[in-house]
């Protein structure tokens, strides 16, 4: 028996960018910290559960330009590992392809990395014996297009195989479709194990003969990589068969809370509810150490005429903030999206012979017609500056997709609405 760690996407150096406006100065820290402090948790876990080997699949640091400092902390987490007995394997994926002018540093004795190409199989020997066989391709360009996956040399099969892969494997939603290979393209090359990196969630595609994973991120990098993250740790068992465990890494774990607004009359009541909310996550935490929250308000109710007041939620924001940062485990607010809705039947208004039925009538003929959809889509572009719409055209229709479109149309006519309406008054 023996056994090996697998993780990806430490995203070594990730900088948090914008998304980074409003927190407290102890939140940025903690942030900016996260990818290399869930790094030396797989070390830890590594260690930890004795493993043979850790496989590293690509995009360990962030920016292929990112400077020395997330090159340095590969080397001393690899350090480590080798100073207990565990050797390295890794690749460079879209984000850290290898490139002329990367840092040229040393990496110690019992760690590898697969290069571009005309890369050499390594095979691992535990306890004396010849045991596992890896191989891995790097990244040379970010835009890889190519099917790596046929680079890959038949492995011999009195060894236990592992192929090292940065690639969009399958359909991968929200991902770009890098190296793009199929679970069945993998499955015919003959190893026993597909170590995959790129995919930022824990994704089994295929659990027996071979078993092809992605380990996921270690860290959330953004408000929508919610839930736990972490690294697997493989045990091969001496008849070959393969179980594997998810080892939670995550230092902050991010949130989206949504909350209807439907049952709270009062502003304490909103209050209370997020308080709740905040504790809640801070409970359900995993192994992170600080929580990151994204409110999501919805549904229909008394508070919404409150909510429509950006003012009202930002001081709503912060007050949260506040409150969470005192916290024993720390719960910072990223943002409060506000998606409520009056108080009343806007569909029992429609039929209304009144100016508001008649704006709601215009606003439902505009959404469900296909011309009026795309005078709402060319109102919009026109009222950009030229040079982001410039940008969004050749972004492609993802930034204003259908969906975007309706979401606008339908908080245009709450917005219009609250105006008619406390016009009433
Ligand atoms: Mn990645």
């Amino acid at each position: 028996m023996f056994r090996f760690v697998h993780a990806s996407d430490l995203h070594l150096g990730a900088a948090f960018g914008s998304a980074m406006g409003g927190f407290p100065e102890d939140a940025v820290k903690t942030m900016r910290q996260s990818p290399y402090r869930a790094f030396d948790r797989v070390i830890d876990a590594a260690i930890d559960s004795e493993a043979a080997f850790v496989v590293l699949a690509g995009d360990l640091c962030n920016r292929a330009d990112g400077g020395i400092k997330p090159e340095l902390a590969l080397r001393t987490g690899a350090r480590r590992l080798a100073d207990a007995g565990i050797r390295t394997f890794a690749v460079y994926g879209n984000h850290d392809y290898l490139a002329p002018g990367r840092p040229d540093l040393d990496w110690p004795d019992r760690a590898h990395v697969f290069p571009v190409s005309e890369a050499e199989p390594v095979v691992v020997q535990i306890d004396g014996e010849d045991r596992a066989y890896l191989f891995g391709l790097s990244y040379g360009r970010a835009d890889e297009r190519t099917n790596l996956a046929a680079r890959y040399p038949v492995p011999p099969a009195e060894l236990f195989s592992v192929g090292i892969l940065h690639a969009a494997c399958g359909p991968v939603s929200g991902h770009a479709t890098y190296a793009p290979c199929t679970p069945e393209d993998l499955a015919s090359r003959g190893y026993d194990y597909w170590a995959l990196g790129h995919v930022h969630s824990e994704q089994v595609l295929r659990d027996f003969e071979p078993m092809i994973a992605y380990a996921g991120n270690t860290q959330s990098l953004n408000p929508n990589e919610t839930g736990p993250r972490g690294c697997r740790i493989v045990t091969v068992a001496d008849d070959g068969s393969i179980s594997a465990e998810f080892r939670e890494t995550d230092v902050v774990r991010r949130f989206l809370v949504t909350v209807d607004i439907g049952p709270l009359q009062r502003e304490q009541d909103l209050l209370d509810t997020l308080e709740q909310k905040m504790k809640e996550s801070a409970r359900d935490r995993g192994s992170a150490e600080a929580c990151v929250l994204r409110f999501r308000l919805a549904g229909r109710g008394p508070l919404h005429r409150f909510l429509a007041q950006p003012d009202h939620v930002r001081d709503l924001r912060e007050h949260l903030g506040e409150a969470g940062t005192s916290y024993t485990t720390p719960v910072w607010i990223e943002a409060i999206k506000v998606e409520t809705r009056p108080d009343i039947d806007l569909d029992a208004r429609r039929g209304a012979e009144d100016f508001l039925g008649e704006f709601l009538r215009l606003a439902n003929a505009v959404a469900s017609d296909p011309e009026g959809l795309a005078n709402a889509r060319k109102m919009l572009t026109d009222q950009m500056k030229p040079e982001h719409a410039r940008l969004l055209a050749q972004l492609g229709p993802g930034l204003v997709s259908e969906d975007a479109l309706h979401r606008y149309l339908q908080a245009a006519e709450v917005l219009g609405a609250d105006h008619l309406l406390s016009a009433d008054d």
